[in-house]
């Protein structure tokens, strides 16, 4: 770990055109800052060092552009990713910023409107491949309802399934060294979207045609917006194999998606989180889908951007003292080697034996309950290293 914080590509953190090309808008007032072009982004995140830059068809290509004005936008795209060490590890498809999706894309009652949705994303399945993606997250941002007399959920549910199997068997049919991550999110811009968590997008991971190649794609506002708890979420995907990508961000619980730096506002969840990432050697990219506050200039941006970065790299240094701290060590293995009643290798398995051994163990529920925990001081000790004094 160097002592500066400073990001290396090694550290694998990428962000969307959508977040460091964020101008400030919100559905109050417009743009606070000028749109900075694909390219010249891709130079920011270059000289902040980060390693990935991630895209919607439309933030790279904008939906109206001629075939020249994508030939030039993408050439300017690529030598600025050489220029500046900066990959694709991510593509999307933006199916919300468009009328035509005002009732869901892959969701929508209308047959048309579905094999719009798909003709898109197997044009920009193309794009993000061509550009070097693995991974291809959905995020269906208009696949929900606020009347629910028009659209049974169950069906909804149902289309949803067909696109994404249609869409398993065209980068089949490719040959495309690609794999789906699902986003989940509440509610925002609709006033109720379907699978709502990451947890309900894992059940329906294993209901499509090829389940090892869908997984999901967490993001930290959209847990907390449900007052949930981010690190439990990832954790469930980790041990799925399903954590194929994250995004990374802040929030103040129970508001609408405000998308905030990392590590701005929950500084603790931040910690459980990049201490489960390292600790388990998550390899995939370290996605910020975030924006720089309405207040920042370009400047800002970068000061946003930076920001993260070195927030998440703190906290990965933290994570190591934490590990070697002796007092913090002394109390988990105390918690965590506990018991001897029955063997532990009984309650993996059950057989007619091992039940036996379970029902005729001496298991005293008073005596078990006044087993000391020490969570009290456990929690200090993280608190105080946190703050800098440990
Ligand atoms: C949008 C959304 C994000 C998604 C992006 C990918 S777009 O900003 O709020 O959470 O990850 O479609
Ligand atoms: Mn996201
Ligand atoms: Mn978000």
């Amino acid at each position: 770990m160097n002592g500066d914080y400073r990001p290396t590509p090694q550290d694998k953190f990428s962000f969307g055109l959508w977040t460091v090309g964020n101008p400030g808008r919100d559905p109050f007032g417009g743009p606070t800052r000028p749109s900075i072009p694909p390219h010249r982004l891709v130079r920011l995140l270059g000289e902040e060092g980060a390693y990935g830059v991630n895209f919607h068809d439309n933030d790279l290509i904008p939906i109206d552009a001629t075939p020249r004005e994508r030939a030039r936008i993408l050439t300017d795209f690529r030598q600025a990713m050489a220029d500046y060490n900066v990959c694709v590890p991510m593509a999307t498809t933006n199916l919300f910023s468009e009328p035509v999706f005002k009732d869901g894309a892959f969701t929508s009652h209308d047959a048309d409107v579905r094999a719009y949705a798909l003709q898109k994303t197997m044009r920009a399945i193309d794009l993000g491949v061509e550009l070097g993606a693995r991974v291809y997250v959905f995020w269906g941002g208009r696949e929900g309802a606020e009347v629910d007399a028009a659209k049974d959920a169950s069906e909804a549910i149902k289309r949803m399934r067909e696109c994404l199997n249609f869409l398993i068997g065209y980068v089949k049919d490719n040959g495309y060294d690609l794999k789906f991550a699902l986003e989940a999110k509440p509610n925002e811009p609709r006033g109720d979207i379907y699978f709502a968590t990451t947890g309900a997008m894992l059940a329906f991971t294993y209901t499509l045609d090829d389940p090892e190649m869908v997984g999901v794609n967490p993001e930290l506002a959209h847990e907390h917006m449900a007052g949930l708890n981010f690190y439990h979420a990832v954790a469930q995907a980790w041990e799925a194999g399903k954590l194929f990508h994250i995004d990374l961000n802040d929030q103040k619980p129970n508001r609408f998606d405000q998308d905030l730096r990392f590590g701005s506002e929950g500084l603790k969840a931040a910690f459980f989180l990049v201490k489960f990432l390292e600790d388990v050697g998550y390899s995939g990219p370290r996605h910020f889908d975030a924006h720089a506050y309405r207040t920042e200039d370009e400047e800002g941006v970068r000061d946003f951007a930076a920001g993260c970065m070195r927030t998440y790299l703190i906290l990965k240094e933290k994570a190591r003292r934490f590990a070697e701290d002796p007092e913090i060590r002394e109390i988990l293995a105390e918690l965590r080697e506990r018991g001897s009643l029955v063997p532990a290798a009984d309650l993996r398995n059950y057989t007619p034996e091992t039940a036996r051994n379970i029902l005729d163990a001496p298991l005293d529920r008073h005596r078990l309950a006044r087993r000391k925990l020490r969570h009290e001081r456990l929690d200090q000790l993280t608190v105080d290293l946190l703050l800098g004094v440990r």
